[in-house]
């Protein structure tokens, strides 16, 4: 009801996921900047962590406020959230994910690289595996796989004057959520089409840019900017190869189911 005091109500924490998340930086910002969350606190644990707390509140029509992102299958679950306002800013806008290479992969590896210039699809693309792979309860790099083969015409283009190669290896440096295991599970199909020997390896996010920047690893498709790895993406830019958006229109924010009567983070009390 309109009289609840949904900050006393939540405890003044924000429900949130991995602690190495961009997502979780963003949050610890907002916590120092927003005056209506002086005193709060964030509960960073695992996205696992965050969908069991998540059914629970939905269940029993409570406040909870968390850390969302959108593409993900949370808002198919649960289409009645919103984002909160963000004033501030804190959470950016409209994101993009972004491929970045290894220096040297272009040389070493052109058709590789090729491909992965060219990879480029749609939010709906990678809901529509997410979802699948949550209603199903296969594995989303199942999933993935079967997506490729169902939809060979776009495959077709990313493809397009790459040529096939003999077993070579190639390394994806990928992170744990499921929009990264349906992007790398996608990309590592047609790789494996193309005739390479695909690892994909999920990391946190400091790791992921280390070791792209560092030469350990081959290429990511999981960088989110301009602002979610952002910290990250400043330190390593110059060493790194930064092939453009594979995706447009990704967000993150804080998120709250729609019978809370509240549209700002500035409508939190301290
Ligand atoms: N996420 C999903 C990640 C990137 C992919 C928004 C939870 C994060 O670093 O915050």
């Amino acid at each position: 009801s309109n009289d609840m005091n949904y900050s006393e109500a939540v405890d003044y924490t924000i429900t949130g996921i991995e602690p190495g998340a961009g997502i979780s930086v963003s949050t610890e910002k907002a916590l120092e900047e927003y005056d209506s969350l002086k005193g709060w606190n964030a509960m960073f644990s695992s996205t696992a962590g965050l969908i069991s707390e998540l059914d629970t509140a939905i269940e029993n029509e409570e406040p909870i406020i968390i850390t969302g992102w959108n593409p993900h299958w949370m808002f198919a679950k649960y289409p009645d959230m919103k984002y909160l306002e963000d004033p501030k800013g804190v959470y950016g806008e409209t994101e993009m994910i972004k491929t970045l290479t290894r220096k040297g992969l272009k040389d070493d590896m052109p058709n590789a690289y090729k491909l992965l210039d060219q990879f480029h699809w749609e939010v709906e693309d990678m809901e529509s595996i997410m979802n699948e792979a949550q209603v199903s309860g296969e594995e989303i790099e199942t999933i993935a796989e079967k997506w490729v083969k169902e939809n060979q015409d776009k495959v077709e283009e990313w493809k397009e004057g790459v040529e096939e190669v003999d077993g070579e290896s190639i390394e994806l440096i990928s992170t744990p959520w499921d929009s990264e295991r349906a992007s790398s599970g996608v990309v590592k199909a047609v790789l494996e089409q193309l005739g390479y020997d695909v690892t994909v390896t999920p990391v946190d996010v400091a790791i992921m840019f280390e070791s792209i920047a560092n030469g350990d690893g081959d290429a990511t498709l999981a960088a989110w900017l301009p602002l979610t790895h952002n910290d990250f993406y400043e330190k390593y830019k110059d060493e790194i190869d930064d092939l453009g958006e594979n995706l447009n229109g990704a967000k993150i924010g804080l998120v709250v189911p729609a019978y809370m009567d509240i549209n700002s983070i500035e409508d939190l009390q301290p």
